[in-house]
């Protein structure tokens, strides 16, 4: 057994993680306590790392259509297919599509591949969908793209605004971190959010913005300020640039943001009696058509009070993806060079220079949005996709579909054999998972940690930046990319932030360059820019003042009466985007396992939907399915949906088939939150589960959705017309219970002693529960019944029960311990506890990871508010 020191493979926070190997593709998973990002904390996702790295559903090989193929043969293709396109069309018919999940070096090697050896800047990201509106801000207004806080500012900080974040749920870290500060000092939270999330319900004022009335609300708090002379003139006059008229434009309108007078006054008088103020935003402000106004309107704030700089304080853009910052560091954005550099003449010759190029890039490259525009019209006749997955992240997610169908060739670099975006992929590439990746990554407070491999690579999977690398030799620059190693392109690109940098621009990692191998292996975690780049009150703009940026207050969006409601999308706490991961673990598939449409209870009234059935969402872009949950932390008016059903996980589920190309006209990132959207009930003549140790092949036209057990899994189906149901089932002994008035069918499949897997004789094999207008029974206890290794007695299996009942547990807030929400709310009531630490000392939910804290403490507030619950 070895312990490694390595960083979690989720989310910006970047936290360290002790993994003790235990065997082969076997690890377990704690927080390194000396990682200065977490302090040995983990979340759920963090914690439960462990239930992903087996090698099920793992791209083995290289694959050329459907047939294995060698790396020569493979690499081969690929580098025929760049050099033809080129040749034929141009530099620019030829593209990336990259990701914030790649490591530094990775990035680092496509982003000089394309810019520097194709002479295209046609390389783009998936953090143009997440953090590209935060980087135009900063570049507006401080001249370059540095955040200017750290995470000791939220511990130092009095009051934080979180804007647009579902930080307990996106960033569970920080906000333990942010908890743990308010313990101490009684810091003060405010969240910014058109939902009543986890997050909100946490905090000390709930602002319920209308969706992109930010603006409004940071223009109008700017001008409550000036009324009450807080502004710090001299700071501003020190070192910032406004424009004239500035002033005049700004008006107090907390009404255009759909905030009432007595919310806009409290949330005032914490801004005007708080200097150490920290305002931390995610997207909700990024993903936005007026995203980069968004983030310009709250730097301004910051900068007028002078509240950046400072311990405790400033606007903090948190990242998304492990390593979001990297990318944006070496220049992984079609309209960024590299370190943080543009494309003027200067900056080309600069790049050339230190690259040796044949063939620099001659301005800046296709946005994400626009780059499959390109496809579509067949511009852009090579794309490679790597660490991404398009068909279901990006919007309109049909018409990108419809465009990867239509590319010469697609080459498709991922650890997963079969994503919803592979499909269109005629070459496909196997990637190192996060277990076995060596190399750098960036959280979002600039920390630069080591990820280290675990396991030696999963059959022929190779690092992306050697995939990049061999592929550069073969067009015959063997030169420019002959690295041995991760530590020798990490080398590099410390260089090239140094060469002629002479303190122009913050990023500069000469003090990492020139590291041993071993230096590089040991390297431990460490900012660049300090705790604070801007203490020095010096911003990369010429003359080195920051500027404040007039933005107007957008148009409203005009209202369609064909699609009366906005459509609000985002995330789970347990899952990670498309769950190409996250969704291999039974623990974190028990949070939420069906995508939920969230809607307040007059409009679930006026569109006649119920609460637990199924409603269709209709957009001018598409229509997708999803369980109706009624809720009155929804606004009136607006309905959220989860991002991360795809095409492996139900049939109707994908949200982005929903929201339009519309995006910010500075950054180019979708305005992924508020979308024009219409509901109405969705309901099949039947309906069921079935739970299967295999999955079994599900006939189109229904409703499905399929989350994993431990054993197996669990379908929900609900359909119209009819459905062969016996061939949802495998071979075995079945029992059955029908009930001809209600249309209800129950079968039980043991597995016989030729069953395939380790099933023992007589085990379940499949359960399925299917009526047409009975009810169908609790999930749980069946579902719980896969990983059981003795036999269960018939009747239980067919009435999905214990012969001895148990109590219906709910659904599963904590899934270290796996607790209920009814276990919860009746200790609560029967025992009187008062305490998250008092339901944790009971029932141990809470007690490990602690992102079900915030859960818990809704349950909590929610009986002292209401008489005790009705338990089952
Ligand atoms: N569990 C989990 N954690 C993750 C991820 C994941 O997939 N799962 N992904 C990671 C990534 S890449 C990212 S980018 C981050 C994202 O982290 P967050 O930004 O926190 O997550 P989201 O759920 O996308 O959106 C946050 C909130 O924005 C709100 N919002 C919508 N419209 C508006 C508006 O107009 N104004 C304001 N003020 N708020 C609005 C939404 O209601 C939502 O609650 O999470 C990271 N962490
Ligand atoms: N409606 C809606 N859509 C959204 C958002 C939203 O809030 N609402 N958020 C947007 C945001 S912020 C983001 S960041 C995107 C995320 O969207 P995606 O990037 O499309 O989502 P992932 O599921 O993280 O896809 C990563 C893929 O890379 C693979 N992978 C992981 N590690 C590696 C590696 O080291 N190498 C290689 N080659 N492959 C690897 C994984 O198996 C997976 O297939 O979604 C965006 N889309
Ligand atoms: S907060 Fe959770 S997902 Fe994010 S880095 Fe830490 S452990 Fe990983
Ligand atoms: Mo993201």
């Amino acid at each position: 057994m070895t312990t490694i020191r390595t960083t979690c493979a989720y989310c910006g926070v970047g936290c360290g993680i002790s993994a003790t190997v235990t065997g082969d593709h076997a690890v377990t998973i704690a927080g390194d306590a000396a990682h200065p990002a977490n302090f040995g904390r983990l979340c759920s996702k963090g914690s439960h790392l462990g239930e992903t790295v087996r090698l099920d559903g793992r791209l083995l090989h290289p694959m050329i259509g459907d047939q294995q193929a060698g790396w020569d043969t493979a690499l081969d293709l690929v580098t025929r297919a760049i050099t033809d396109t080129v040749a034929e069309h141009g530099p620019d018919s030829v593209a990336f599509y990259v990701s914030g999940q790649l490591l530094t070096e990775d990035y680092y090697a496509a982003n000089k591949l394309m810019k520097g050896y194709i002479g295209s800047a046609n390389i783009d990201t998936n953090s143009r969908l997440c953090m590209s509106s935060a980087v135009a801000a900063h570049n507006r207004a401080f001249g370059e793209d540095v955040v200017p806080c750290s995470y000791n500012d939220l511990e130092e900080a009095d009051l934080i605004l979180l804007v647009g974040s579902n930080t307990a749920w996106c960033h569970p870290v920080i906000w333990q971190r942010i908890e743990a500060a308010r313990e101490r000092r009684g810091t003060k939270i405010v969240v910014i959010d058109p939902r009543r999330t986890e997050t909100a319900e946490q905090a000390n004022l709930h602002v319920p913005v209308a969706p992109d009335g930010d603006v409004a609300l940071f223009n109008s708090l700017l001008a409550e300020m000036r009324v009450r002379k807080l502004i710090d003139e001299d700071y501003l006059g020190a070192h910032v640039d406004v424009p004239d008229h500035f002033w005049q434009g700004l008006t107090i309108s907390p009404a255009l943001a759909g905030i009432d007078e007595a919310a806009f006054a409290a949330l005032a008088d914490l801004v005007a009696a708080s200097p150490r103020m920290v305002t931390l935003f995610s997207q909700g402000a990024n993903q936005s058509v007026c995203g980069t106004d968004k983030g310009n309107a709250i730097i301004n704030l910051h900068l007028a009070m002078g509240r950046i700089g400072r311990p405790g304080t400033g606007p903090f853009s948190i990242t998304g993806q492990p390593n979001a910052m990297g990318g944006r560091e070496v220049g992984g954005l079609a309209n960024m060079l590299a370190c943080h550099r543009g494309f003027d003449p200067d900056d080309l010759d600069w790049a050339k220079r230190f690259w040796n190029s044949p063939t620099i890039c001659s301005g800046p490259g296709l946005k994400a949005v626009d780059l499959f525009r390109a496809v579509d019209e067949g511009k852009v006749r090579f794309l490679w996709i790597m660490a991404t997955n398009p068909a279901v992240s990006m919007p309109d997610a049909n018409f990108v579909r419809a465009a990867l169908a239509k590319c010469p060739m697609v080459v498709v670099s991922d650890c997963i054999a079969d994503t919803d975006t592979a499909r269109f992929a005629h070459v496909r590439l196997p990637a190192l998972g996060w277990s076995e990746k060596d190399g750098t990554v960036t959280n979002s407070e600039r920390l630069i940690s080591r990820q280290r491999a675990l396991f030696p690579p999963a059959g022929e999977a190779r690092a992306d930046w050697a995939i990049v690398a061999d592929v550069a030799r073969r067009m015959g620059h063997g030169d420019a990319f002959a690295w041995s190693s991760s530590a020798e392109v990490f080398d590099e690109f410390c260089r090239q932030t140094a060469f002629e940098n002479n303190g122009a621009r913050k990023l500069d990692l000469s003090v990492w360059a020139g590291l041993s191998g071993p230096e590089y292996d040991d390297l431990a975690p460490r900012r660049w820019g300090g705790d604070s780049p801007f203490a020095d009150r010096r911003f990369t703009h010429p003359g080195g003042r920051a500027r404040m940026i007039a933005v107007d207050v957008p148009h409203a969006r005009e209202t369609d009466p064909a699609f009366p409601l906005t459509l609000n999308t985002g995330r789970y706490r347990d899952q990670w985007h498309t769950m190409t991961r996250t969704g291999l673990s039974p623990r974190l598939s028990q949070h939420r396992r069906e995508p939920l449409l969230e809607v307040h209870p007059l409009d679930a009234e006026a569109q006649g939907l119920s609460d637990g059935r199924l409603a269709a969402v209709r957009t001018p872009h598409g229509h997708s399915l999803f369980r109706v949950k009624v809720t009155d932390a929804q606004r009136p008016g607006e309905v959220f949906v989860p991002m991360h059903w795809t095409d492996r996980t139900s049939s109707a589920g994908r949200c982005n088939l929903l929201p339009g190309p519309a995006h910010d006209p500075v950054s180019g990132q979708p305005g992924f939150k508020n979308s024009p959207a219409a509901v109405e009930p969705w309901r099949g003549d039947w309906r069921g589960f079935l739970v299967c140790a295999e999955r079994p092949a599900l006939p189109d036209g229904i409703y499905w959705t399929a989350v994993q057990q431990d054993g197996g899994w669990l379908i929900e189906l609900e359909g119209k017309g009819t459905i062969d149901l016996d061939a949802l089932l495998p071979e075995g002994d079945r029992i059955e219970a029908f009930d001809a008035a209600r249309g209800t069918r129950r079968v039980v499949v043991r597995a016989l002693p030729q069953a395939q897997d380790d099933r023992g004789v007589g085990q379940l094999a499949a359960a399925l529960y299917f009526t047409r207008s009975g009810a169908l029974p609790p999930r749980d206890w069946i579902a719980g019944q896969l990983a059981e290794m003795t036999e269960t007695g018939a009747g239980a299996l067919l009435a999905a029960r214990p012969a001895e009942p148990e109590p219906d547990r709910g659904p599963i807030v904590c899934v270290c311990f796996n607790v209920g929400e009814y276990t919860i709310r009746d200790a609560i009531a029967r025992q009187g506890l008062e305490s998250v630490e008092a339901v944790g000392a009971a029932l141990n939910a809470g007690t490990n990871c602690g992102s079900c804290r915030p859960a818990i403490a809704r349950l909590l507030a929610e009986h002292s508010i209401h008489e005790p619950a009705a338990t089952i």
